[in-house]
């Protein structure tokens, strides 16, 4: 039968912080803790946000990403296809419970509620849209504090399946992913097994092909909207922030935060972006740079781009309408990719590339003065 029942469980999540970045961090997170918990990772919808609209939208996994390749590291199912050929055997709608570390006040509770604690996973947006998406409520909540996630640095895999075994607790549903943000770096690597699906590589392939000039292409990551503005305020009083690890290091071993990791000047962007071109015209002068592709948020400074590489008859591209998923794959086949230190979205790229041994750099990383 294609869909067997799992003896040893699955394992589901609402991935219900932030934006794909952040989701993609969390999912590879999971993955790793479902492996390690040899439970089926039931693969979630991705989680979006629309202007004007008041509920998330779920877009299926497997619209932006292949099931097949995640096979070859762990055994998963869509949440299509478990809720609707498994879980009235494996998870009746009686015995649905959610999972979260501690009580979680509901939004409307008063202070002093009688009624017992519990993890209110479906309070709020996008909480209720997600589980609502496959028509599942919760009839208890189970706290599973202090049991964690780092499963490579201590036995607590072990301590998960001792506590909850597959035959008590045939699925274990948690509020949030079972995973850290930033991406634990022992699993970066997990990226390999994200291969994107047919539909976005071979638009990216065409956008390739069709609208940039033949030869060798740089993308860029210009991340610059109103609320990167503001989360780069941060920078201020943290030692960390967001994806600062993937250049700084876990251990802020490369340096600490500085104000143009978050938000590059645009001098400072063009500079280096003209520095890499000419870098590349000395080292491989049969692959020139004959155009840049800019994938943004916001501001892709297009006809500053343009005027500065004009010279140099590179032209600069953008896809003609918003689509964050074309971006990242274009952005992922690009011969040089630069992008935001800061940022998942970038972290996304860097990974995905990395597993190809494509170049990338960050900006205005190192810092001026250290160059
Ligand atoms: O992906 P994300 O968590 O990355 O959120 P950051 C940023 C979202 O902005 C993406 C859009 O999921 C896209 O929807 N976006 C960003 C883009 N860059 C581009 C781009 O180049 N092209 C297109 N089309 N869309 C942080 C979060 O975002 O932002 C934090 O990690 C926090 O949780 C902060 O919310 C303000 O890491 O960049």
């Amino acid at each position: 039968a294609q869909f067997e029942r799992d003896p040893n469980g699955y394992l589901v999540y609402c991935p219900c912080m932030g934006r794909f970045g952040n989701q993609a961090d969390h999912f590879l997170g999971s993955l790793a803790f479902a492996r390690a918990l040899n439970r089926t990772l039931i693969l979630p919808p991705w989680v979006e946000y629309r202007k004007g609209e008041l509920r998330s939208r779920q877009v299926p996994f497997d619209t932006y990403f292949e099931v097949e390749p995640l096979q070859e590291f762990h055994r998963v199912i869509l949440m299509s296809d478990f809720m609707s050929h498994l879980a009235d055997e494996v998870w009746p709608a009686s015995e649905r419970v959610s999972f979260c570390y501690m009580e979680r006040k509901s939004l409307q509770q008063e202070k002093n509620d009688p009624n017992a604690p519990n993890c209110h996973a479906k309070d709020g947006n996008p909480f209720g849209p997600f589980w609502d998406t496959y028509n599942i409520d919760f009839v208890a909540s189970e706290f599973y504090g202090p049991l964690h996630f780092d499963v490579h640095h201590s036995a607590i895999a072990t301590k998960w399946q001792q506590s909850y075994t597959a035959d008590k607790w045939p699925v274990l549903a948690f509020t949030g992913a079972p995973a850290s943000f930033p991406v634990q770096l022992e699993n970066r690597v997990l990226q390999k097994y994200l291969k994107w699906s047919p539909r976005y590589r071979e638009a990216a392939r065409e956008f390739i092909r069709n609208v940039l000039p033949r030869g060798a292409f740089v993308g860029l990551h210009l991340r610059n909207g109103i609320d990167w503005v503001r989360a780069c305020e941060h920078i201020k009083d943290s030692q960390q922030l967001f994806a600062s690890p993937q250049c700084l290091g876990y251990k802020n071993e490369r340096g600490e935060l500085y104000t143009e990791l978050c938000m590059p000047t645009k001098e400072a962007i063009v500079r280096q972006l003209k520095r890499i071109i000419k870098n590349v015209r000395q080292s491989q002068p049969k692959n020139e740079v004959k155009s840049v592709f800019v994938a943004s948020d916001a501001n892709h400074m297009i006809s500053e781009l343009s005027n500065a590489l004009s010279r140099m008859d590179i032209s600069v591209h953008k896809l003609p309408e918003d689509d964050p998923y074309l971006d990242l794959a274009i952005l992922g086949q690009s011969n040089h990719f630069i992008g935001n230190c800061i940022s998942s979205y970038s972290a996304f790229v860097k990974r995905e590339r990395d597993t190809h041994g494509f170049p990338s750099y960050f900006w205005s990383f190192p810092k001026e003065k250290e160059r």
